[in-house]
């Protein structure tokens, strides 16, 4: 599909409910999408609920789908399995998306997934580049491991905090303060949003990343401030240009076909076991491990003959 076809909105509502849905054994036999070009910029925001993560996400698609990108939104969000972009549509004026035909939102249900994600959340961001979109923002809710899920799956992540909450040490403790590219002291309309902000600096600056590697910012938002908003989307484009020249670009290629990988893995094994018969259970661990095994196996030549 091509940038300059206009976005067709049924269709892909149609294909990423279709994913959504889609077992394990469906992906294995799926042919990649032909992707022209290099895909979307992927940029996660991730953080706890209640954060102002779909508001950041809907000022920053409608400041970022200026100047005729095409911007998507994808927010996993495990309370609304069915919520159809309805909750993340809410954070934004009706009003201020008429204008934009280049610019879609959609909430997905994280159903299964032990680490907060969406099943075939990978498949979901590569339809988006067959759409043509220049830009995906993620939206992930911060529950330990949707962070580490996360930070595979998008180019620049953001971790949005709360002023004033204890936020900072959460995310220390999880090890979250490694990853983030940008911290986002979100709601500084709000009181002690300047201190929180001169907290992390601190933190940032005595757990220096070594040379070479981008030097995460810090960053104060709030939707009622325009120029925040301005500010933190430059902030994105500097990110966004230090990656294109570093071969970080690289190694989170290869972390989202690990991620893939395990993912597909999982579901397969999960399913192998789950239809074993019950005196497999009474023979010993390296036996049911065969059993499992063998079982794979069959998923893997099942569909190296089926597809092309
Ligand atoms: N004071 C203030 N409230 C905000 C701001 N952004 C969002 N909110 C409110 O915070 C609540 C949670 O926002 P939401 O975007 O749903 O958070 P999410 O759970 O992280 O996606 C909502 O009631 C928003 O209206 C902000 O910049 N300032
Ligand atoms: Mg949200």
């Amino acid at each position: 599909m091509s940038e300059r076809e206009a976005l067709d909105r049924y269709a892909l509502g149609r294909a990423l409910t279709a994913l959504a849905n889609a077992s394990a054994h469906d992906m294995l036999a799926r042919a990649p999408d032909d992707v022209p070009g290099a895909g979307a910029r992927r940029i996660g925001l991730t953080g706890a609920p209640g954060a102002g993560k779909s508001t950041l996400a809907g000022h920053l698609a409608l400041h970022r789908a200026r100047g005729g990108h095409r911007m998507g939104v994808l927010a996993v969000d495990p309370s609304s399995p069915k919520s159809g972009g309805a909750i993340l549509g809410d954070r934004i004026r009706m009003d201020d998306l008429a204008g934009s035909p280049d610019l879609y939102i959609r909430s997905i249900g994280s159903r299964s997934t032990s680490d907060g994600l969406s099943d075939n959340l990978p498949e979901m961001l590569d339809l988006m580049d067959a759409h043509g979109f220049d830009e995906v923002l993620l939206e992930t809710v911060g529950v330990g491991q949707a962070e580490y899920a996360a930070r595979a799956q998008v180019d620049t992540l953001l971790l949005v905090l709360l002023p004033e909450s204890g936020d900072v040490v959460q995310a220390m403790k999880a090890g979250i303060m490694e990853m983030a590219d940008l911290f986002v002291v979100n709601k500084c309309d709000l009181a002690g949003a300047q201190k929180m902000a001169t907290d992390i600096q601190r933190i940032a600056a005595v757990s220096r990343r070594e040379a070479g590697t981008w030097q995460p910012r810090v960053l104060l938002a709030s939707s009622s401030k325009p120029e925040t908003i301005e500010a933190l989307s430059q902030a994105i484009d500097a990110h966004q240009a230090w990656l294109a020249s570093s071969p970080r670009q690289a190694q989170l290629r290869q972390a989202r076909a690990r991620y893939r990988l395990r993912r597909v893995v999982e579901r397969l094994a999960a399913h192998a076991i789950a239809a074993l018969p019950a005196p497999v259970f009474d023979t010993s661990m390296p036996r049911q491990l065969a059993h499992v095994i063998e079982a794979l196996q069959h998923s893997a030549s099942d569909t190296t003959e089926t597809t092309p």
